[in-house]
């Protein structure tokens, strides 16, 4: 080994001692602004709320167990980006999610949004619908105020657990200016992404979020939301929704279109006493040959029909794959089934002129 004398060791020893009297407290790259955000977490339940049997547990573990207090205390630096509190509103898996918990969630984003003392909101919430709560309150908060909707792939007890990560990003995007007037907003594995174009494309992964061609709106990246985009579509406080006087939201359903379909689901949803049907068909929206004379007399019924489709990307034409204009239909444009169904159910709270809600469709 090199011999160093002894006062090289002296001068060594007191360099390093003022380098560490100089050098900034950990974390301070990211120290808490000036002014701190209120941004109040809404818990629904999901994995992010998740607990398995051991650390390695990342499927069959039991969701919507942990509450929200316990999910804050988990991530003590929440408090470097925003005064934070938290609501339990309901603790369920997300794929229980119904319209009636919609309404619940609903008014109090928009009771807490209407407070001064409330900058944001973070809806921690399960992934299989957390893409439809997104765009059902993308349609129906009345604030530009930021509301984020975050989850995760992998319960609070496993190894690399990615739900305090995507809380602490989404209290963060909450509470930036830079997410004002954007829209609700999924931010999900460092990436910020609209509530109108998001799907979960992944069963168990935690890069599941994508907005496969229209495009995320950004990054979250060194404690930073960084925006590239955002959606040319209405939303929150410009849409003509209103819901606080709801208790209930019409019955619209979907039918899955595939070869050798038959008009059996459409016509027991009908009796049902759906008001409206999701047609999912295949390619560009296409309705198969038994199906034509099904919904044509759903249609007469009253029954307002949505051609979407099954594909999951693009544009379903009008009068492309069927003459919409002589069936009286109306087109989702880009909207999947699932999300078709909820802009459906909110316009016939307003009209069941399908030529308005065909226009409602390509505005929001
Ligand atoms: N069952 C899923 C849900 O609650 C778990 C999850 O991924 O959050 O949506």
């Amino acid at each position: 080994m090199q011999h160093i004398p002894p006062a090289r060791w002296i001068s060594a020893a007191v360099t390093a001692l003022l380098l560490a009297a100089v050098r900034l407290p950990a974390g301070a790259a990211d120290a808490a602004p000036a002014h701190l955000a209120n941004v109040t977490i809404l818990a629904t339940g999901g994995t992010i709320a998740g607990t398995g049997a051991s650390s390695t547990t990342t499927i069959g573990y039991t969701s919507a167990t942990v509450g929200v207090q316990s999910l804050i205390q988990a991530v003590p630096e929440l408090a470097k980006v925003a005064h934070v509190s938290g609501e339990q509103v309901m603790q369920i898996a997300s794929e229980s999610m119904d319209n009636a918990h919609w309404l619940t969630l609903a008014k109090r984003v928009n009771a807490l949004l209407a407070q001064d003392n409330v900058d944001g909101i973070v809806i921690t919430h399960g992934t299989d619908t957390l893409e439809e709560t997104a765009y059902f309150l993308d349609l129906v908060v009345k604030s530009r105020k930021p509301v984020v909707l975050v989850g995760a792939m992998r319960p609070s007890t496993a190894l690399s657990a990615d739900g305090p990560i995507n809380l602490y990003n989404a209290v963060l995007l909450a509470a930036s200016p830079e997410a004002v007037g954007k829209g609700v907003l999924v931010a999900m594995n460092d990436q910020i992404h609209a509530a109108r174009e998001v799907s979960k494309t992944n069963t168990s992964t935690p890069d599941t979020f994508k907005t496969t061609e229209l495009g995320m709106l950004g990054y979250i990246q060194g404690n930073h939301p960084f925006f590239y985009r955002q959606s040319t579509r209405k939303n929150t406080a410009d849409t003509v929704f209103d819901i606080s006087r709801l208790d209930a939201l019409p019955q619209v359903d979907i039918v899955y279109g595939y070869a050798n379909m038959q008009p059996t689901a459409l016509n027991a949803l009908v009796a049902a006493g759906a008001k409206g049907i999701i047609h999912a068909g295949v390619g560009d929206g296409s309705l198969a040959a038994p199906m034509v004379p099904a919904l044509t007399a759903a249609r007469q019924q009253g029954v307002v029909i949505v051609r979407a489709s099954r594909v999951g990307q693009g544009i379903v034409a009008r009068n492309g794959e069927a003459n919409d204009d002589a069936l009286d239909f109306v087109v989702a444009d880009t909207l999947n089934a699932q999300k078709a169904r909820i802009l459906l159910m909110l316009a016939l709270t307003k009209t069941a002129d399908s030529k308005e809600i065909q226009r409602m469709f390509y505005t929001y």
